[in-house]
This record gives C-alpha cells, sequence and structure tokens, in this order.
C-alpha cells in the first residue's frame, strides 16, 4: 500500500519521537542565525520539559566537518541536510536532522525504521523549504509530537526570522498551520498592516523614512515623512510621546497604504506597478505575552535582537530570552542590540558620506573591507535605499582573520523578485565561474570568492545581467 507523503512524515516525526525518547544524554547542533537559534531554543525547552540531559551549540555551517559526535543522540537543527553528517563520528551516537534546506542525500526509508540516523527534510514530503517551513517549524512540530504547543509561537519567530513571508507578506504552507496553532493557543495576533519596519518601537515618521525598496521622496528623509503624515492629517504624536506604527488605527494606516502606493506607482516602470501593493502590505505577527512597545512584540523587531547577539556571536544570549528569561539575557540583548545599531549607523556613514557606491551597467558595489563580513549583509540592505533600486547592490569584505577569501552579501528591492529574477540561484552560478561557492534567497544572498577572482566575479556578474534586469 503506498501511503501518502503526509502520512510518511507524520511517520518520520514519531521516529524522532521516539528516538528523543529513548535518549538520555543529548548534542543539539544548529546554526547560528535567527532561524536557528530559535530552533535550539524550542528543542532545548522541549528537553527541559521532558527532563532529558542536553547542551545546545550554535555553529556555522564550515565548522560542521570536524564535529565528534559523542552523546547517546545528536540532533543537528536548521542545519545537517547540507552537510556530510552521514560520515561524522563512529556510529556510536544517533543521530537526527531537522532541516529545511535543500538535502544533499536521497530519503532512505529504512534508516527511519532502524533509529540510528534519521534526516527529517521537509524537501522529502513535497514541501517546500524557503517559504513554508524554517528549521524552527521542524523543531516545533517535533516539540508538538510531545504536545507543547506553547512553543508554536517560536515556530513563527523562526519562520520570520529566515524572511519565509518576505515574498508575499505573509507565511504560508505549514508555516500557516503553525501560526494558526499559535493563534489558537492566544500566544500571537496577526494584523493586516503596513509591511514597514519597527512596529513597535519606531516614532512612525522615522520607520517610514527607512522605505527603501523604491527611492522615494520620503526615504531618509524625516522632514519629507512628517510632511507626508501631515498632509494624511495622521497625528505623529500623542501626548508627548512619538506615536509608533502599532498605535495607528486601521484607517489611518489605510491612508498611509494608499499614499505610498500612490507615489510608488508614479516612480516605478509600468511592469512592476501590479506589484507595488505587495511592498506596502504584509501581515504582522504580534506576541501577546510581551509588552506592548517591546521589541520583542513585535516578529520582525525580535528576530532583528537575535540576529544582533547571532551577529555578535553572543547567541546564548538570545537563547537565553527565548527560553524566557526576561532579566539579565534581556539587558544584555537591549545592550548588543544598541551596539548593532550603533555600528551599523557608524558603517554605513563610512560607505556613503565618501560615496563608496560604485555603479556598473547592471549592478552596484561597494569595498566593506572595515565592515565586519557577519553583518556586510545588513549594511548592504541599508545602502539600498541611497543607491539605485533598480540594480542589485553587493558587498564584499574579507571573511575573516584566520581565513582567507571574500564575503559578498547582495540585496536588491523586492520588485526584481517579483518580477521573476531570483538573485541566490544567480550568485551561485557566477561564485562557481570563478572559483567560490554562493547561494541564498531571491533578494538576499552571497558567497564566498578567492580573493584574487573578486575583481572577475564582478564582472562576470555583471554581463550575466544584461538584459535580465
Ligand atoms: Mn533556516
Amino acid at each position: 500500500m503506498e501511503i501518502n507523503k503526509q502520512d510518511q512524515m507524520n511517520l518520520a516525526f514519531s521516529k524522532a519521537h521516539e528516538m528523543v525518547q529513548n535518549a538520555e544524554d543529548i548534542k543539539i547542533y544548529s546554526h547560528i542565525d535567527c532561524d536557528g537559534i530559535t530552533a535550539g531554543a524550542i528543542l532545548s525547552s522541549m528537553l527541559d520539559n521532558l527532563e532529558k540531559d542536553h547542551e545546545v551549540e550554535f555553529v556555522t555551517l564550515d565548522k560542521i566537518d570536524g564535529l565528534e559526535l559523542e552523546n547517546e543522540l545528536t540532533i543537528f537543527s536548521d542545519l545537517g541536510s547540507g552537510q556530510n553528517v552521514d560520515k561524522l563520528g563512529n556510529g556510536s551516537s544517533n543521530v537526527l536532522i531537522l532541516d529545511h534546506h535543500p538535502p544533499l542525500r536521497p530519503m532512505v526509508f529504512d534508516n527511519h525504521v532502524s533509529g540510528k540516523f534519521l534526516e527529517l527534510n521537509c524537501h522529502y514530503y513535497g514541501i517546500d523549504g524557503s517559504h513554508d517551513v524554517s528549521g524552527g517549524g521542524m523543531s516545533y512540530l517535533l516539540a508538538h509530537t510531545f504536545g507543547f504547543d506553547d512553543l508554536s509561537w517560536l515556530g513563527v519567530l523562526s519562520a520570520v526570522g529566515d524572511m519565509q513571508n518576505s515574498m508575499s507578506g505573509k507565511l504560508v504552507g505549514l508555516n500557516k498551520e503553525i501560526l494558526a496553532a499559535s493563534i489558537q493557543s492566544k500566544l500571537i495576533a496577526t494584523n493586516n498592516d503596513l509591511s514597514i519596519y519597527g512596529r513597535q518601537t519606531r516614532p512612525i515618521f522615522v520607520a517610514l523614512s527607512y522605505f527603501g525598496d523604491v527611492k522615494l521622496p520620503i526615504t531618509n528623509s524625516r522632514t519629507e515623512c512628517i510632511h507626508m503624515l501631515n498632509k494624511l492629517d495622521i497625528p505623529t504624536k500623542n501626548g508627548k510621546r512619538a506615536r509608533v506604527l502599532c498605535d495607528l488605527t486601521q484607517e489611518e494606516k489605510g491612508k498611509i497604504f494608499s499614499e505610498l502606493v500612490r507615489m510608488l506607482s508614479k516612480e516605478v516602470p509600468q511592469r512592476y506597478i501590479k506589484h507595488v501593493p505587495k511592498l506596502v502590505a504584509g501581515e504582522s505577527y504580534d506576541f501577546l505575552g510581551e509588552r506592548k512597545y517591546s521589541p520583542l512584540r513585535d516578529a520582525s523587531e525580535f528576530s532583528t535582537a537575535v540576529n544582533a547577539c547571532s551577529r555578535h556571536k553572543h547567541p546564548e544570549i538570545a537563547l537565553n530570552v527565548l527560553k524566557g528569561d526576561r532579566g539579565l539575557a534581556l539587558d544584555e540583548m537591549d545592550q548588543l542590540a544598541l551596539e548593532h545599531r550603533r555600528y551599523l549607523a557608524q558603517k554605513m556613514e563610512w560607505v556613503t558620506e565618501e560615496n563608496r557606491i560604485i555603479s556598473l551597467d547592471n549592478l552596484q558595489y561597494f569595498d566593506g573591507s572595515e565592515i565586519k563580513s557577519e553583518v556586510i549583509g545588513t549594511v548592504a540592505g541599508m545602502i539600498l535605499s541611497y543607491g539605485d533600486w533598480r540594480k542589485p547592490i553587493i558587498g564584499f569584505t574579507p571573511v575573516g582573520e584566520d581565513s582567507e577569501g571574500i564575503k559578498v552579501s547582495l540585496r536588491c528591492s523586492r520588485l526584481l523578485a517579483y518580477d521573476g529574477i531570483h538573485f541566490g540561484n544567480i550568485i551561485r552560478k557566477v561564485a562557481a565561474k570563478v572559483g567560490g561557492n554562493g547561494g541564498g534567497h531571491s533578494v538576499a544572498c552571497g558567497a564566498y570568492i578567492p580573493e584574487e577572482n573578486m575583481d572577475k566575479f564582478l564582472n562576470v556578474f555583471d554581463e550575466y545581467l544584461t538584459g535580465k534586469i
């Protein structure tokens, strides 16, 4: 009898459940990004509840090859499917992979039965890993088999941190089911909202000024933003306090939506116009357990705070906050987020002041040697609104002190992706042509390139894009 994919996946999760149930000493390796850290927090909370001894370690992908597996059970979350983890250790540790990245290995159903090596990857069951489910989502689905549905909000946070909602403005597929469970448990409220960052913490005129997919009169100009809000008859203050997006009524948000659509439609070429509303509107996710005006209240702001911890190499701080610490860990996280913002502002100034953005025919780039490789992509994303939104922007910087090579990050307006271009796929091809490797999302991706081939990379990339954008 042929069993369907949904049943197959459920069966795999029940095998995973058994592996966890039978182990007393567990090690978790999770990816050191927002999704991976959140996945680690879900699994660690699950194991706390089950009173299982465990340890969580956050790693970069290149660290996997050298690992020694010493525990009874090793769980890889948000990674593992793209690495040769089947070659690690001497076979005495059981291995469970919970991943959503494209798998290197075909699914071997027998392995599911033996329980020695279980790779649980959504792709095996026909579920897309870039929009439908995150690494944290896969981890939540395991926690769900133990009945820990109170962790569902973390599954939503990880999806948002992985930008799974960035194209359509909402969560779809399995993510939507995890969201529904979370709404059901009264952990999350969703809202049809403006897709503007800083819902809980940024004065609305500041939040609007960061609008960067397309350069508008309000982009990088708080004065223009205040002017626009005045024109729309939307108060910027409530008494002495500046109003933030979450203070606005639906009617006020509607006015801003219409105004932004109007401004954008004037600015973009005809063929992009049908995509304009998607740039402006999106679902928002409020964590109901968090205080209003706290950055933890909004999924998108919370994920930035988690990212700040990971990029400054303190994932354990984020882990503690995600597991419920609202004392010391939260103070440390706030501090890191503050340093993160300062660092970014300083580097932004460094790039824009001297006008270090260089334009080629089809792309623009800047030499970001002064910028840490962990945040080169973030800076590239912020720079986009200072350059020409019609071209992708590429920033590059040395990988680090102890390793050779250049890290390259690309960001572009979502309009280019709506038009059908996928830079993650393009950067993979172009990087391979110059002896590097790359990949990622359609609007945010990156690569590692041998230092001596950097110029060649830019030229090949520029040429590749001829006639495509
Ligand atoms: Mn992920």
